[in-house]
């Protein structure tokens, strides 16, 4: 197994596609998603483009969809709520679909949508991604961070090496037998460093700090949870993401 890490969706290969793709926005996008499923959502369909979500959720009956807008950290006029992982609770969540859209979490999903196999991972279920790689083994792994408008953030970064640290002990493969690139090496160093103090580091990033301006700290202190949840959101369709208990058995080989 070969895991590189990419800091933005526009640093990935335009000419392969990799066994399994992450897509990490720990801040906030794949952090809503998993709280999402862990809620009891059907599922989730994520979307780059605003007026396309509208489209789509538009033929889905209204009291079975929920609508998630986020532009620049606030909630887009007209949605269900933005994109708190907060608003996931199960009395809303509970069998609908929740149609997303964010500023940059939903476009790093789109950017791998034709890998094999494609997950959202955040630090609140890091182990769980951990836990499949290990199980399923994929020859290739791309690890694709939202960041924030085609720039490097500190949170996704982190969550990589967070990945990293973990699939060590979970395959007894040395990093320097897993890492694809420079930037696997780079990201795992950066957990190794800050991985007892992850709301200290969120506090730091940029984004961090924006969502702070925007009264979003309760949000920090949640999505800097490392390991909280098993659940594991899986495209089943491009673009639609289940729990990954509700598909068929992994189809690599152990
Ligand atoms: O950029 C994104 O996709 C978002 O997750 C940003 S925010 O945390 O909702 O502001």
């Amino acid at each position: 197994m070969k895991v590189s890490v990419f800091h933005t969706p526009e640093q990935i290969p335009t000419d392969s596609t990799p066994d399994c793709a992450i897509a990490i926005d720990v801040l906030r996008a794949t952090t809503t998603i998993t709280a999402a499923l862990h809620a009891g959502a059907e599922a989730v369909q994520a979307f780059s483009d605003l007026d396309e979500l509208i489209r789509v959720s538009d033929a889905w009956p209204a009291h079975q969809r929920l609508r998630a807008g986020e532009r620049g950290g606030s909630q887009v006029d007209g949605f269900d709520f933005g994109n708190s992982p907060l608003a996931c609770t199960p009395d809303r969540m509970a069998g609908r679909r929740l149609f997303i859209s964010t500023t940059n979490g939903t476009r790093a999903l789109t950017s791998v949508k034709g890998a094999t196999a494609v997950l959202a991972v955040a630090l609140i279920n890091r182990q769980a991604a951990v836990d499949y790689l290990a199980a399923t083994r994929p020859e290739t792994v791309w690890i694709v961070g939202s960041g924030w408008e085609g720039t490097f953030a500190l949170e996704d970064t982190v969550c990589a090496g967070a990945i990293l640290d973990a699939l060590q002990s979970a395959t007894g493969l040395a990093l320097g037998d897993l890492a694809g690139n420079d930037e696997a090496i780079a990201a795992t160093a950066l957990f190794v460093e800050w991985g007892d103090r992850l709301l200290e580091l969120l506090q730091h990033a940029s984004h961090g700090k924006r969502l702070m301006r925007l009264n979003c700290h309760e949000d920090l202190v949640f999505c800097a949870q490392l390991d909280q949840v098993t659940t594991l959101p899986m495209q089943h369709e491009p673009g639609v993401l289940v729990a990954r208990e509700q598909l068929a058995p992994a189809h690599f080989k152990g």
